[in-house]
């Protein structure tokens, strides 16, 4: 349903298999147009090339900005081929028909990953290439665009199907790919723009992201799944380095976000912390006077869970810590950083993932997230809220005592990362008991008593650790029962943002206990 292809059009960036593709055409009998750089790598493969700039009657100017803009160039990819005005408008302008066009844009996605500076990264932004691009596919009735290396074998493939031409269903495939390739390149540029300039509410944010994996299927095996990045280059499981281990799932990537966006909540300058992730939740974290100890004491908090667990630390893994979550089975672990010891340690655990990070997260920079819904998607703010001494409010009679206090602080960071419901208890810098996901606040603040009970007896202790403990609770307790369940799981001091109808009621409860109790005014829903 095409003539065959005469004449193609070869500008690119990225020269992979470039020369394998200008060989096979040129045996096919088709005529090379290219530009500057892309015309002397033909050219010294021995190729006959014709350089655009002859077509044109221009020379590339301008560092190269313009090169390609031309009616030449334009006029050969736009002409409906079996339109007469269009046919004599060539003739009278001598425009040569551009059956195929081939192009890779500048690299602006890997120049702002490199932390490239703002001028480079302007330089870095292709205008020719997405011009050509998206008139090639506007008339793919009879052009042919390619724009991913990856489709040059099946190119010819189509090519030799169809006596040099190529199928009307396959160049509608790939316009289709064109036009999402010249969207997702602009959604970059935008997104690195709004970042680069500090527009905290962009205008309008595109989803913009490279392909930084395709994964062997998604939350189950029977969906399919790709991992992007979206170039902002911060530390965390995008950017992070893999020493070893099988590569990582989509459940092992969601997870461990989970776990380096916690850990990054506790400042190295604050001494060592270590959470560990189950399903995206928390089932241990605490603190430690080394890295080793904060690991033990989060591992004691729920030993069942944390078996096949993901972990994340806040300093650099040591070989002590290495050598002591070498003892059970974890899949992922995270850290800024591992020194030798450790990567000796862990280099003899086959299974085990250790990526390593240029720092922690920066639980305060501003970010946008998005949840997908049926026809549409919500996007909102990252929750970057955090609550300090000053902000909280005494309700009740008693006060909390300094010690009581650390925790409550240290608490109520863990719980603004576990899902709603979510019920933490803490005590000395560990969590004892957390409650997640459920569907009524009281029930997430049993179980999470009745998991440090369970602990309890594992670690053969004569109470639970609930016992003095304190609690945090993401969102008000809409009634006095999920606090007289903490208080009587032995619970001293709550946190909790306030603002429930009964209150009063609650802080009554509160009294009545012995509790002390205080409000942040913020909750932190995670759903
Ligand atoms: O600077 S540009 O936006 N101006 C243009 O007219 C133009 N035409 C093609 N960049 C332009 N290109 C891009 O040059 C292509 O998209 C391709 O990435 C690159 C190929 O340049 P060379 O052949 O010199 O290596």
């Amino acid at each position: 349903d095409q003539n065959p292809i005469r004449r193609a059009l070869l500008s690119v960036s990225d020269k992979t298999g470039l020369i394998d593709l200008g060989r096979a055409l040129a045996k096919r009998g088709v005529e090379l147009l290219s530009t500057g750089g892309t015309a002397t790598a033909l050219r010294d493969a021995g190729l006959a090339v014709r350089d655009v700039a002859e077509v044109t009657g221009f020379p590339e100017m301008m560092d190269g900005r313009v090169k390609t803009l031309h009616p030449a160039v334009h006029g050969g990819l736009l002409a409906l081929r079996d339109d007469a005005a269009h046919r004599t408008a060539m003739d009278e302008h001598g425009i040569g028909a551009i059956d195929l066009l081939v192009v890779n844009l500048y690299p602006f996605e890997d120049t702002v990953a490199k932390g490239a500076d703002y001028d480079t990264c302007i330089e870095n932004i292709d205008i020719g290439g997405p011009a050509m691009i998206r008139a090639a596919a506007k008339n793919h009735a009879f052009v042919t665009v390619v724009v991913d290396v990856a489709d040059y074998d099946a190119l010819l493939a189509d090519m030799d199907q169809h006596d040099g031409a190529t199928s009307l269903v396959y160049r509608r495939k790939l316009a289709q790919i064109a036009y999402a390739r010249t969207a997702a390149y602009d959604a970059a540029v935008s997104t690195w723009m709004a970042q680069a300039i500090g527009a905290d509410t962009p205008r309008r944010r595109a989803v913009a992201g490279t392909l930084a994996q395709k994964l062997r299927y998604g939350e189950n095996p029977h969906q399919r799944a790709a991992f992007y990045t979206d170039g902002s280059n911060r530390p965390g499981v995008a950017t992070a380095t893999q020493h070893q281990g099988k590569e990582l799932s989509y459940n092992n990537i969601n997870d461990t976000d989970a776990a380096f966006e916690l850990v990054s909540e506790f400042a190295p300058d604050d001494g060592p912390a270590c959470a560990i992730i189950k399903h995206a939740n928390p089932c241990g974290v605490a603190r430690g006077d080394t890295l080793k100890q904060a690991y033990q004491r989060a591992f004691d908090c729920d030993r069942t869970s944390a078996f096949g667990g993901i972990i994340a630390l806040n300093q650099p893994l040591d070989g002590e810590t290495a050598e002591e979550i070498a003892g059970i089975f974890t899949e992922v672990v995270i850290a800024p950083g591992a020194d030798a010891d450790a990567l000796r340690i862990f280099g003899e655990k086959k299974n085990l993932r250790l990526l390593t990070t240029a720092g922690l997260a920066d639980p305060r920079a501003g970010a946008l997230t998005w949840r997908q819904v049926s026809g549409g998607f919500l996007v909102q703010d990252k929750d970057t809220g955090h609550v300090g001494p000053g902000d909280l409010k005494v309700v009740t009679k008693r006060a909390p005592e300094p010690d009581e206090l650390a925790d409550l602080l240290f608490a109520w960071k863990i719980a603004k990362h576990v899902k709603s419901n979510a019920i933490v208890y803490v005590n000395g810098g560990a969590t004892v008991g957390v409650g997640a996901g459920q569907m009524s606040r009281v029930d997430s603040t049993r179980i999470a008593a009745r998991k440090a009970a369970d602990m309890a007896e594992t670690l053969g202790l004569d109470a639970p650790l609930t016992q003095g403990a304190v609690v945090a609770s993401d969102a008000f307790f809409p009634f006095a029962d999920g606090l007289i369940t903490a208080a009587e799981a032995g619970a001293r001091a709550v946190i909790q943002p306030g603002g429930s109808m009964r209150d009063d009621e609650v802080i009554a409860a509160a009294d009545a206990a012995g509790l002390a109790m205080v409000f942040t005014g913020m909750r932190h829903f995670r759903h």
